[in-house]
């Protein structure tokens, strides 16, 4: 089933479905298997050479993982996607396709730990050259545009501050510099749900599943996400032959269930997250909120215009005092849960400064831009009076 005019929620369920005419299952089953038989060394051939369709080895494609491949490249509006086996496979993958050595890259400076690892020193090791710029400052960009730059890279929400850049404004003034420049833009805060960076020019959209997509807490997984032609590259090198990521067809099953309730699981995340930086911004012994749906958020008109149906449940925010009531503050929780990650059924809290990043100094956590008292929040999809009930009265015990 494939109607770009149904809604999200519909395309959740039913886009990228074959029905089973096997045995009429409801639900796409798992195909666990590593190899699929030939009927003849000649079909084996036929497959191998691409003149016949099939299954070959799973690390090239399963049943399964093509169903969910289908169904997410349909909530981005793409032509294709890729699953991995993680959201790090998907951006190693997608970056280790697009790059080479003596290529250039721009990537904003505030992105995920291990992104900024990948881009700082995994990349950089095989002669990829990386420039780290503001992208929300889009001079920034082109000031560093460069014959040999290949992609720009950047998170919108960005993680943990929430900072927020203008897609479409990017892809322009790099696509009207090299139209071959690949904007990549790593979706997992905003999801499709409430953001499509293909649709406003983005070349590239990359995920963590293991977030929203996926959104119960049991799996790591990823998805890179474009044009068909990009996405077998990646499939038939950066996956195939570089990083070997593939997703297991057990986690494309579980994906596959946790998207059947995508929007309704979005609406609530997105209800929450507004309802406690609301909360959080009218509290005295909080200093600033960082959620792109309050006004004062730096990048608040950006987001209303590129953010459709909301703003998300990732919300941070900085307690007066610094590291010692930060980690008052999140050791008095009691319903939220003390844990990385984030897009899960469970509200997950965590303090960057003893935490994450436990190993900065002062000095180091200044220049990364992230205050000593900062808390990032997933929403989960409690009810919202009793999250707030629960950081009331951790605030209290400050
Ligand atoms: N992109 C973003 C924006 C992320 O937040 C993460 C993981 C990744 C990519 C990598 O995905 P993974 O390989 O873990 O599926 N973010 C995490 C976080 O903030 N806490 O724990 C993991």
């Amino acid at each position: 089933m494939e109607n770009k005019n149904m809604g999200i929620g519909t395309r959740a369920i039913h886009a990228g479905i074959i029905k089973d005419k096997q045995y009429g299952s409801l639900t796409m089953p798992v195909y666990q298997s590593s190899t699929f038989y030939f009927k003849s060394c000649e079909e084996g051939g036929r497959r191998f050479s691409g003149q016949e369709d099939g299954y070959i080895y799973t690390r090239l494609g399963n049943p399964t993982t093509n169903t969910l491949e289908r169904k997410v490249a349909s909530l981005e509006g793409a032509e294709a996607a890729a699953a991995t086996s993680s959201g790090m496979g998907a951006i190693s993958s997608a970056l280790w396709t697009i790059a080479s050595a003596g290529k250039h890259i721009i990537a904003d400076s505030t992105l995920y730990g291990c992104t900024f690892a990948l881009l700082s020193h995994g990349l950089p090791k095989y002669g990829v050259e990386v420039t780290f710029v503001n992208t929300s400052n889009l001079d920034e960009i082109k000031a560093n545009l460069k014959e040999n730059t290949v992609a720009v890279y950047l998170e919108t929400p960005a993680n943990p501050n929430l900072k927020i850049a203008d897609i479409s404004a990017i892809a322009q003034l790099v696509h009207g510099y090299n139209k071959d420049i690949k904007v990549v833009c790593d979706n997992t805060f905003a999801t499709p749900y409430l953001q499509k960076p293909l649709q406003l020019g983005a070349d590239v959209v990359v995920h963590s599943a293991t977030k929203y997509l996926n959104g119960h807490g049991d799996v790591i997984a990823g998805f890179v996400v474009g044009k068909a032609d990009f996405i077998t590259e990646v499939k038939m090198s950066g996956i195939k032959d570089m990083t070997g990521c593939v997703m297991s067809p057990h986690d494309a099953f579980l994906v596959l269930r946790g998207l059947k309730t995508f929007e309704l699981r979005m609406k609530r995340h997105c209800e929450n997250g507004m309802a406690i930086a609301k909360f959080l911004e009218a509290h005295p012994k909080v200093e600033k909120v960082y959620y792109p749906g309050l006004e004062g958020h730096k990048g608040y008109e950006i987001a209303k215009k590129q953010m459709t149906a909301g703003f998300g449940g990732m919300v941070s925010f900085e307690i007066k005092g610094g590291k010692e009531n930060g980690m008052k503050f999140v050791n008095a929780l009691e319903l939220c849960t003390i844990a990385v990650s984030l897009g899960d059924a469970e509200t997950l809290v965590e303090h960057p400064a003893s935490m994450t990043h436990s190993t900065y100094t002062a000095e180091d956590l200044k220049e990364a831009g992230i205050p000593e008292g900062l808390v990032r929040l997933s929403a989960g999809l409690e009810n919202a009076e009793d999250i707030i009930a629960d950081l009331s009265q951790a605030l209290d015990r400050i």
